[in-house]
């Protein structure tokens, strides 16, 4: 097992950066909070304008973030007639508009359910969003239309699940079939929250079997946070890219439920035993697969909080593009349980931290991501353009 630093260990380390592209979420640059309250910062995006200029500022960076998602009511309130604004943007930043997010959560009409309200009239407005969606991508040549359906209930008997997954089925058919040409749908799934005793896609399977029956361009997302305690994810990436329903991934780090920590900050082998499972792989498997940060800090600063997540991600992919694919399978084959196990953690366990600074070197970029952020003029700028507009109190829990 050879985890030295060779000129061949190298070249795969460069050849997996110049691959790797993971797209940041709009909401990360926003104020957000917890159910208790928010703490405002100074620097916070409170514009789609700004959004788009923090996204830059991490792929100036970090050469790898060059699409921001966008979540339909907080970035297009005005849907359709929005998306002119968004064109604008990416012209004028460089930046691409990346996953389309519907949002089925917010209205007030939405309390019993979205897609699986029992109010057909409900159902209908939802799903009138949705296809609205699947218009906005069309118009900015988005490729994924982002689907999480926050739909559940709370108490035992109160809801048929049953007759929830029909209307459910209904309304992400008629989505899919909306899709244009090279367009896709990503199932999420995620076991509680809102509801906190049945959510409608709970689990992968329940998003795989509704993916397949609305139709070829729908996929599964991955939202790493949205598993119980323990379970192994990385299996879950196995069984999708084996099944070719894997669309993509929202990365974030818990350590209790969604906490929406900074990827790797917990668990960071976990991420590189994703990263393998993508990285041995037939490429034909894995070449659209979407990796998409889904994070929002309230404690750290939000550009150096995405910043580090960028990076951390980089480091870990470097990581796992070290395991030698051939060497571990024939020491799988052969059952040499220790000799596979220290060629795969000897990966994880090698600082790859000064190839990736070389790579960012020979690529033009800065060597020093996060250093680079702090000791340049674009955090402060910001810090004093936005504080007015961020000097209000946090809204509170009650
Ligand atoms: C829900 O927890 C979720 O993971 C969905 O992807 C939403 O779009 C996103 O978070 C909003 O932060
Ligand atoms: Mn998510």
């Amino acid at each position: 097992m050879n985890h030295e630093m060779t000129m061949g260990n190298k070249e795969r380390i460069f050849a997996a950066l110049d691959a790797f592209k993971i797209e940041v979420p709009s909401w990360g640059f926003a104020n957000t909070g917890t159910r208790f309250g928010k703490f405002l910062q100074p620097a916070a995006a409170t514009t789609i304008e700004q959004k788009f200029a923090d996204a830059a500022e991490v792929n100036r960076l970090t050469g790898a973030a060059p699409t921001i998602a966008l979540h339909v009511l907080w970035d297009l309130p005005n849907g359709l007639k929005d998306v002119a604004g968004i064109q604008g943007l990416v012209k004028q930043h460089g930046i691409g508009a990346g996953s389309i997010n519907p949002n089925l959560f917010q209205s007030q009409e939405y309390k019993y359910g979205s897609i699986c309200n029992p109010s057909a009239e409900i159902r209908g407005k939802a799903c009138q969003h949705l296809l609205e969606s699947v218009e906005i991508q069309k118009a900015l040549g988005s490729t994924d239309l982002s689907m999480w359906v926050s739909d559940g209930s709370n108490y035992p008997g109160t809801q048929s699940m049953r007759r929830r997954i029909e209307w459910m089925e209904e309304i992400l058919g008629k989505t899919h079939d909306a899709l244009g040409e090279g367009q896709r749908m990503l199932v999420e799934y995620k076991p509680f929250e809102p509801a906190f005793y049945h959510t409608d896609i709970a689990d992968w399977g329940m998003a795989l079997e509704l993916a397949r029956r609305a139709g070829p361009k729908a996929k599964v997302l991955v939202d790493t946070g949205h598993h119980y305690q323990g379970t192994n994810i990385e299996q879950i990436v196995a069984w999708l890219l084996h099944l070719d329903a894997l669309g993509g991934f929202h990365f974030n780090d818990r350590k209790y439920a969604d906490d929406d920590l900074t990827l790797g900050s917990i668990d960071p082998y976990q991420v590189f035993r994703i990263f393998h499972e993508i990285l041995s792989s037939p490429v034909e498997k894995t070449a659209g697969v979407a990796f998409m940060i889904d994070q929002s800090h309230n404690m750290k600063g939000k550009l150096e909080a995405m910043v580090q997540t960028v990076v951390t991600a980089q480091e870990l992919y470097a990581k796992a593009a070290l395991v030698d694919q051939e060497q571990l399978a024939g020491l799988q084959d052969g059952c040499r349980l220790v000799e596979a196990e220290e060629c795969f953690r000897g990966a994880f366990w090698t600082d790859v931290r000064p190839v990736v600074k070389e790579w960012r070197t020979a690529r033009g970029l800065t060597a020093d991501p996060l250093d680079s952020l702090r000791t340049g003029r674009y955090l402060e700028e910001i810090t004093r353009e936005r504080a007015a507009a961020n000097a209000g109190s946090g809204s509170s829990y009650a």
